[in-house]
């Protein structure tokens, strides 16, 4: 038998699956001993075996996890991440483990950033980003810490590293200065699977012979029906070949990069995260110029850009067909959390989110919030991002949801949280209907004992 095959029979042995889990205590202690099993090499793994290295936004999400009851872990998991912050400020989706637990595919040396000059020497990570999560979860360290003037330090050294972020994203993920961030990779939005990129695709001639050998390691922990089809990864395979073909040399590569998409929950969270850095910067005394007038401009142009008035929800927009992809993702919806629609928009969505689009029917109910549209063509309730309900993406929605006072569709989305994580357990992802299908019991899917699902569920407790 082999090493990871031992280890992946280890994890489902230990694995929560099916246990219900009632009492808040008995659902604090079960979240807590998740993120303790996942603490390897001083962060905290996504998830036992599928996850083995750092990844971008979940470090910061599982610093939420901690920062009640461990606040030297959360600081942790933010400063381990920024080791792999590049010196152009780009902060990579993998910061990769010298020791992982598990196999991963890809890998390090997939990615082939070893010896490209922004990449910091002695850090192993991947080449490209993710949603820029850090600076709301700083936020909210500094709204908890036990002792300011002792971690004053720590908050101003974060402070710089995601203004850092925050410029990168703005001089090389925004040529036009229009104050949208562009993706260049399904993978950098963090809903990886979602039908949007299935659009923009089609219109992406791939030769075949420019898509590498690779191995799906991920179907050794995941049940195929569960997973991206074999096209979507040789498509995210081709482009990480066309970014490490070129040295992953930004701005130069993009002038003939076919993937470049500006994505609304991306810079919805980009711009909740200016605003919060405008708050920490006050509170350290730092010039926050530059903040306010990104905040300012993002804004507009989410508005302005993403913004589509027939089917009353944010899009995507793809910058190299120049055109938007009318396609609902609860990605759409998450603009309400840096407070960029007017009232009327924001009413437009929570009509959306109490209908058969991402409500269901009464007869076919749905759990909040389904990541692509109930009534979406290509919407599938148990493969990754084409409809499964992901608790922070919930979390985030919860968040915009109370800015604009709709406490009780707040309230109802966290409720329906949380009932998923006790019937089911600590998932990746959840089936969107309330009624399973004849036969089945168990609404769970992907990794079981998954971090952020079990983080962000002691952070909605807590409150
Ligand atoms: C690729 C770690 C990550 C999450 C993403 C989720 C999934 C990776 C994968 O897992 O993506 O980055 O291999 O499928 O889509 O949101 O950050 O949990």
């Amino acid at each position: 038998m082999s090493f990871y095959v031992k280890n992946l029979l280890k994890t489902m042995t230990n694995k929560t699956e099916n246990i219900p889990l009632n009492s808040r205590q008995e659902l604090v202690s079960a979240a807590r001993q998740v993120l303790r099993n996942n603490i390897h090499d001083g962060f905290t793994r996504p998830a036992p075996s599928l996850y083995p290295h750092q990844w971008n936004w979940d470090a910061g999400f599982i610093a939420l996890g901690y920062v009640r009851s461990d606040f030297q872990q959360a600081c942790l998991e933010l400063s381990t991440l920024f080791r792999g912050q590049w010196l152009n400020g780009m902060v990579p989706q993998i910061v990769f483990s010298n020791h992982p637990v598990c196999k991963y595919f890809p890998g390090y040396r997939f990615w082939q950033t070893k010896g490209v000059p922004a990449k910091p020497k002695n850090v192993r990570t991947s080449g490209i980003t993710m949603p820029p999560v850090h600076g709301f979860v700083l936020q909210r360290l500094l709204s908890l810490a036990p002792d300011l003037k002792a971690s004053r330090p720590f908050f101003r050294r974060m402070f710089d590293k995601i203004v850092h972020l925050h410029q990168y994203c703005y001089d090389f993920r925004d040529p036009a200065r229009e104050g949208l961030a562009f993706i260049c990779h399904p993978w950098e939005s963090g809903m990886d699977n979602l039908p949007t990129w299935e659009s923009v695709f089609a219109h992406i001639q791939i030769d075949p012979s420019e898509v590498p050998h690779y191995e799906r390691v991920d179907l050794e922990y995941v049940h195929e029906d569960h997973r991206p089809r074999k096209l979507s990864y040789d498509r995210y395979i081709y482009l990480v070949n066309r970014l490490r073909e070129n040295r992953y040399n930004e701005p130069e590569i993009w002038q003939h990069y076919p993937f470049q998409v500006q994505e609304p929950m991306f810079n919805a969270i980009l711009n909740h995260s200016n605003e919060a850095l405008i708050e920490i910067g006050q509170w350290l005394r730092r010039d926050t110029a530059q903040l306010k007038e990104w905040f300012g401009q993002t804004q507009r142009a989410i508005n302005d850009k993403l913004w589509d008035e027939v089917r009353g929800i944010y899009v995507s927009y793809d910058r190299v067909q120049l055109q938007q992809v009318p396609i609902l993702t609860a990605g759409g919806l998450l603009p309400l959390l840096c407070g960029a629609p007017n009232e009327d928009q924001a009413d437009r969505m929570l009509q959306l989110l109490q209908s058969p689009v991402f409500a269901g029917t009464a007869e076919n109910p749905a759990w909040l919030c389904a990541s692509t549209a109930l009534n979406e063509p290509q919407f599938d309730p148990c493969r990754y991002w084409r409809g499964p309900v992901w608790i922070n993406i919930n979390w985030m929605l919860y968040q915009g949801l109370l800015r604009y006072g709709q406490t009780e569709q707040a309230e109802r989305l966290r409720n329906e949280s949380l009932e998923l994580i006790r019937r089911f357990g600590f998932w990746e992802y959840y089936n969107p209907w309330k009624n399973l299908p004849a036969g089945e019991q168990h609404g769970g899917y992907g990794s079981n004992n998954f971090s952020w699902t079990a983080a962000l569920m002691l952070d909605w407790i807590g409150e």
